[in-house]
């Protein structure tokens, strides 16, 4: 009923459209006890409702906004956790959202049988609304039913609202909501493995502690494990932004990649993805990496398969660690595009952590790339040459799971998962900065070397896989680099040209002889 009068009033801005959803709320609760043949007029009624309704902060996933005088002191709270904590502190923890679903999801059915599940939250020194608002959005957004039980993991948090008081809150829900407490700071990884042992659902959700679930978040993953036990699935994630608590709907456009350097990056979907799902964007994206922060997995796929890697420590690689081993032994990794959580990115971590993040996202990284990155290792190993000294312990038990689930080589995931990723499947070479690729791009990451013009300088831009301007042929006896649109050699760097590398007409002096090492086709 309040849908179909919706319709019917389309309202143009956006705060007429929040106040219409509280006139509405009054509408029908006076309707009530009315009389149906009185004639409701609705803008007379609207315009009274908007001289006396405040509407609160942040309803329907709106900006906050910090009135002048209050915003030295929003700043000195901004530091705690790297987020406005003002601002969500103004936001009611059931706050409404907007249905940001593609209009093919909304319609969308489910099986009733669908399998429940538990929600695993990790949490270190959150702040008490964001954390509130990840549990009431989940539990006021999921069909009661589905959702068994919260397990609350405190990572050796230090603030005194993190105890009694959140015990407290937290026995008055409809959801049991149980809290585990480290005894030492554990990091992400370890204190997901702890949640994950204690769950009792058939699916585990490992949500961040600073997420809203929206409308019709749940079902969608849950069912499309229930039609593949395997398949591990992602919602959309969508922004809540660290500065105004503002609700915006993330693309589902994109999917998860990574670097040379193994970041995670958000790549466009390609077209052979497109193509596969024949442009119906409300099936589930096949994704060859995933976040981390948010996904639903089959209870005891997550055993069978390996959970975490536990020698990892704190935090960072375990997102590729799990990617790469769900799609070589035997799984999937996707993003279901009609269930939307919503995450507060931040541009800085609050957090310390013992030894510094970088040595630990080093060691983590290492050992993903010993486990599962075979020979494709090297690329990792030549951008990011430091890392070779880290230490990263002892491996052999991840690799003989690996073994134990005969899972495909690394070369396998790039072919069929992964082919449009900046790791070249062949390539000729690989040197201290760069690869010779089997396309004949001189290249590093997603970046190759271009000459756009004679006698000019090269440049790194983006490849783009055209040949042209970044095309070199290679003549292995006289080890010369061919720019083949200019007909010019590349020359090295002389003082007179700034130490860049140049384009010259092929001369055979010493300066244009390039040794490519291990000149081999690798397949
Ligand atoms: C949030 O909870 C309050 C108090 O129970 C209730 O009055 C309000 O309508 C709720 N808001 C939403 C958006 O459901
Ligand atoms: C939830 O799923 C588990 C595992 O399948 C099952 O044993 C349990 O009965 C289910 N609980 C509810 C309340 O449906
Ligand atoms: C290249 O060859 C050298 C010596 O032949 C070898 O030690 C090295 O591991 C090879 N590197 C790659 C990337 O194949
Ligand atoms: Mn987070």
């Amino acid at each position: 009923m309040r849908r179909f009068v919706y319709c019917k009033v389309v309202l143009t801005t956006s705060l007429v459209w929040v106040l219409v959803d509280v006139f509405l709320l009054l509408y029908f609760s006076e309707c009530n006890k009315c009389d149906n043949k009185k004639d409701h007029s609705l803008l007379p009624a609207l315009r009274a409702v908007m001289s006396r309704t405040h509407v609160a902060p942040g309803e329907m996933g709106k900006a906050v906004v910090i009135p002048k005088d209050e915003q030295e002191k929003m700043k000195e709270l901004f530091k705690i956790n790297q987020f406005n904590l003002m601002a969500s502190d103004m936001i009611a923890l059931n706050r409404s959202l907007p249905d940001v679903r593609l209009d093919g999801c909304k319609t969308k059915t489910y099986p009733d049988e669908l399998p429940n599940t538990s929600i695993v939250i990790v949490f270190h020194n959150e702040a008490w609304s964001t954390l509130l608002r990840t549990i009431h959005s989940a539990i006021n957004r999921s069909p009661r039913h589905l959702l068994l039980e919260i397990l609350l993991v405190d990572d050796a948090s230090e603030r005194d609202f993190l105890k009694k008081k959140l015990e407290h809150h937290v026995a008055t829900l409809e959801v049991p909501v149980r809290i585990l407490r480290m005894v030492q700071r554990s990091g992400l990884i370890r204190a997901r493995l702890r949640g994950a042992a204690a769950t009792r659902g058939q699916v585990i959700t490992f949500l961040d502690a600073h997420c809203e679930c929206t409308v019709g978040w749940l079902e969608p993953l849950l069912a499309r494990i229930k039609e593949d036990r395997r398949a591990v699935v992602c919602p959309i994630i969508d922004v809540i932004s660290d500065e105004t608590f503002e609700y915006m709907a993330g693309s589902d456009m994109t999917y998860g990649g990574f670097n040379w350097k193994l970041n995670f990056r958000w790549y466009p979907v390609p077209q052979r993805e497109m193509d596969r799902r024949k442009g119906d964007r409300t099936l589930p994206v096949r994704t060859p990496t995933m976040a981390g922060g948010l996904f639903s997995i089959d209870r005891t796929y997550f055993e069978e398969i390996g959970t975490y890697d536990s020698g990892m420590d704190i935090w960072g690689g375990e997102n590729l660690e799990m990617s790469f081993r769900i799609w070589q032994c035997g799984g999937s990794l996707e993003i279901v595009t009609c269930s939307h959580v919503g995450h507060v990115f931040r541009k800085a971590t609050p957090y310390s952590f013992p030894g510094g993040t970088g040595q630990v996202i080093n060691k983590n990284n290492r050992r993903l790339a010993e486990v599962w990155m075979d020979e494709f290792k090297d690329f990792f190993y030549i951008i990011s040459p430091g890392v070779v000294r880290v230490d990263y312990a002892d491996v052999s038990s991840r690799k003989a799971l690996r073994e134990s689930l005969k899972c495909k080589p690394f070369s396998w995931y790039l072919e069929n998962i992964y082919p449009d990723s900046q790791i070249p499947r062949r390539y000729y070479s690989l040197g201290e900065v760069f690869s010779y690729t089997a396309d004949k791009e001189i290249r590093t990451d997603d970046l190759c070397l271009d000459a756009s013009r004679l006698n000019g300088p090269v440049v790194m831009l983006k490849c783009h896989h055209m040949k042209g301007n970044q095309m070199f042929e290679y003549d292995a006896e006289r080890l010369t680099l061919l720019h083949v649109n200019s007909n010019q050699c590349l020359d090295m760097p002389s003082e007179e040209d700034k130490m860049v590398p140049t384009l010259r007409d092929c001369s055979g002096r010493r300066s244009q002889q390039w040794i490519l090492r291990n000149m081999t086709l690798s397949v």
